[in-house]
């Protein structure tokens, strides 16, 4: 195994008897999420995991190292040290070089569970082609990173913060399959749908993992997108959410704000003039991930 690699105890247990492992970002918990709910939202989803029969690897960057599964300590210092770096590919090597802490987003999340061996992998949202991003050219490296690293990533769709018929031609251009889980249309994050019509469903975990061989044996090489709509109850309406998002994009023109500190400072904005309802979808909704994430990892284990 790479010597980067420091695996927790439970993930090398789970190695060791061939059990389905499922990854988790920390972008989310340092910088998508205040504290404390953040540390709650973690454990939660980790135990939701296990739950569902897998076992959770939430990644990270440390001491030079690769953490793949956190202990309690590592958890806690993520969600509250002021100095963690956002770490996307291009910052993966200079934070390991440096030692310093770093948040493994989308897009390194995938690379760290790719070498360690993992195949599916459990997030709220993905980055994607910001608003205005064919004049900015803001496009996440999440989605370069879908079109080279063979795993599938299971998020809620995308925020409105971006545009999202621009990321699904991205994704279409770099080939990477997008599969509304038991929808046709796109989930938005905090709405159950988009008017973006996605051409893949698929209605059980089982379907998504037969893909998911399909997708290996043929040596594909990109991953997989699979899109799960926030549960109905937990949903805000997409006539409700708009003009947050509106407001927050233009707070964020006035402040000046872009590069990486663009989706944080934007996802920061909308819990606050929601006065923390977009927080608890939020959460939400990584919990019903994690529950669909488990139950793929269990089917393609077997
Ligand atoms: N979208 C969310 N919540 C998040 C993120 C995106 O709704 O926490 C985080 C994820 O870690 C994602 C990253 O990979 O932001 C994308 O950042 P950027 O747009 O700078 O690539
Ligand atoms: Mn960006």
């Amino acid at each position: 195994m790479n010597q980067l690699i420091k695996f927790s105890k439970e993930v090398q247990e789970a190695i060791n008897h061939k059990q389905p492992i499922v990854a988790l970002e920390s972008t989310i918990i340092s910088h998508g999420m205040p504290y404390p709910q953040n540390v709650e939202m973690a454990k939660q989803t980790e135990q939701i995991i296990r739950d569902g029969g897998a076992v959770p690897a939430t990644i990270a960057l440390m001491d030079g190292k690769i953490l793949v599964g956190l202990e309690e300590e590592d958890l806690e210092l993520l969600a509250t040290a002021e100095d963690v770096v956002k770490v996307s590919r291009r910052d993966f090597a200079n934070v390991l070089a440096t030692k310093k802490i770093g948040a493994t987003t989308v897009a390194s999340t995938m690379i760290a569970a790719n070498l360690a061996g993992i195949k599916v992998f459990v997030t709220g949202g993905i980055g994607g082609v910001h608003r205005h991003g064919e004049d900015t050219m803001d496009i996440s490296a999440d989605l370069e990173e879908l079109g080279q690293t063979n795993v599938t990533v299971v998020c809620a769709g995308a925020k409105a913060i971006l545009d999202l018929p621009r990321t699904m031609e991205y994704l279409e251009t770099k080939g990477v399959p997008v599969v509304g889980y038991q929808t046709d249309y796109l989930p938005a994050f905090f709405s159950r749908t988009s008017n973006v019509k996605l051409n893949l469903r698929k209605d059980s975990a089982e379907d998504i993992a037969e893909m998911m061989k399909f997708q290996q044996m043929a040596e594909l090489k990109s991953g997989i997108l699979v899109t799960n709509p926030i549960p109905v109850e937990h949903e805000i309406p997409h006539e409700e959410i708009d003009g947050i998002i509106q407001q927050a994009l233009k707070e964020e023109k006035e402040a000046g704000v872009s590069g990486k500190d663009s989706t944080p400072f934007l996802l920061a904005k909308i819990v606050e003039l929601t006065e923390g309802r977009s927080l608890a979808t939020n959460i939400e909704l990584v919990y019903n991930n994690a529950r669909l994430g488990a139950a793929i990892a269990v089917a393609y284990n077997k």
